[in-house]
């Protein structure tokens, strides 16, 4: 059962509402800018959190993926950047497949390989899936340190972890694809032509060029969402200094003064109604969607690509005539 979140804060503002500027932006006690490794060090191990909490084991990035049958072992000795390198792989092969592979990121060491689920059918494929949700099976309230290291499975649903996509976007220009699903079976998208995470302990969202069907749920146009931080329960790095939004919205998300999109909320079926505690955007929210902040969606996918990808494929193919 999911828990109520009655936390009396804030209220979900569209954009023309906000008065909040950048310069105005809330310094977190908790952000502690500085070494990399000295934060990962301090965070809690999620594997333990989660296991004591919930009886279900966080996700360990650094482990072999927990199906291998799902996995091509072909090129366990390869070391592939992301998706999209599998992709151009598969390519030279000749038989190009969505699935569960192992990926590492120049900057991640090689006996940490990352297992990811690659999408290599939507545009054009080359995705490396970040977040994935389509039965709500898996909990996504969660502190910091899972949020950081990732939690869920591959196969399955899961978040990637913010160190995770850190090093993955940090390695070229990358752009964001989400793709949504509501309980009538509308399929809606948002593409962001670039995508970046920064490192810890902000986790700062970089997100730009919008084009879709979705919305934007990022609301570029508001200077309120420029650069914002990622948020957590006992994490609070959002903007409103009233309360924390990750405990009223119930997920780990870049909430900025309010939320218009929250696709780490809480999971509702659609037989348990959307406003369950009435508190608006405590869901599965990409505001724009629909325009209802009580609706929570059915599915989501977050994906992220090389920015050049769809030239890089126009010229091996050109090479191969
Ligand atoms: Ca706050």
């Amino acid at each position: 059962m999911l828990e109520k979140h009655g936390v009396d804060c804030g209220t979900l503002q569209g954009p023309e509402e906000e008065t909040a500027g950048v310069g105005q932006l809330l310094s977190s006690e908790q952000a502690h800018p500085g070494d990399e490794e000295q934060q990962q060090a301090s965070l809690p191990n999620p594997g333990n959190e989660e296991e004591a909490q919930n009886g279900e084991p966080g996700y360990k990035q650094h482990l072999p993926p927990r199906n291998p049958s799902n996995t091509v072992n072909l090129w366990r000795e390869n070391h592939f950047e992301d998706c999209s390198e599998i992709h151009t792989a598969q390519a030279m092969f000749g038989s190009i497949a969505s699935g569960v592979f192992s990926v590492k990121p120049v900057t991640v060491h090689a006996r940490d390989p990352i297992s990811v689920y690659c999408d290599q059918t939507t545009d054009g494929g080359g995705w490396t899936v970040i977040q994935r949700r389509f039965d709500g099976s898996l909990e996504f309230f969660r502190e910091i340190g899972a949020y950081h290291y990732g939690f869920g499975d591959s196969t399955g649903e899961y978040w990637l972890g913010l160190n995770n996509i850190y090093h993955i976007t940090a390695q070229n220009a990358y752009e964001l694809y989400i793709e949504l699903e509501d309980w009538s079976g509308n399929v809606k998208f948002a593409r962001y032509s670039s995508f970046s995470v920064g490192p810890a302990s902000d986790y700062t969202l970089i997100v730009g060029g919008y084009s879709g069907t979705a919305g934007d749920g990022f609301y570029l146009s508001s200077s309120s969402y420029t650069n914002m931080k990622f948020s957590t329960r006992w994490y609070d790095q959002d903007t409103d200094s009233s309360c924390s939004l990750a405990e009223k919205f119930g997920g780990g998300w870049w909430y900025g003064s309010g939320s218009r999109s929250n696709l780490n909320g809480p999971y509702f079926h659609e037989i348990d109604g959307f406003n369950i505690n009435g508190n608006n955007g405590y869901g599965i929210l990409w505001f724009p969607f629909n325009g209802n902040p009580y609706y929570s969606l059915k599915k989501t996918k977050m994906m992220v690509r090389p920015a050049d990808f769809s030239a890089r494929v126009a010229n091996m193919r050109l090479e191969n005539k």
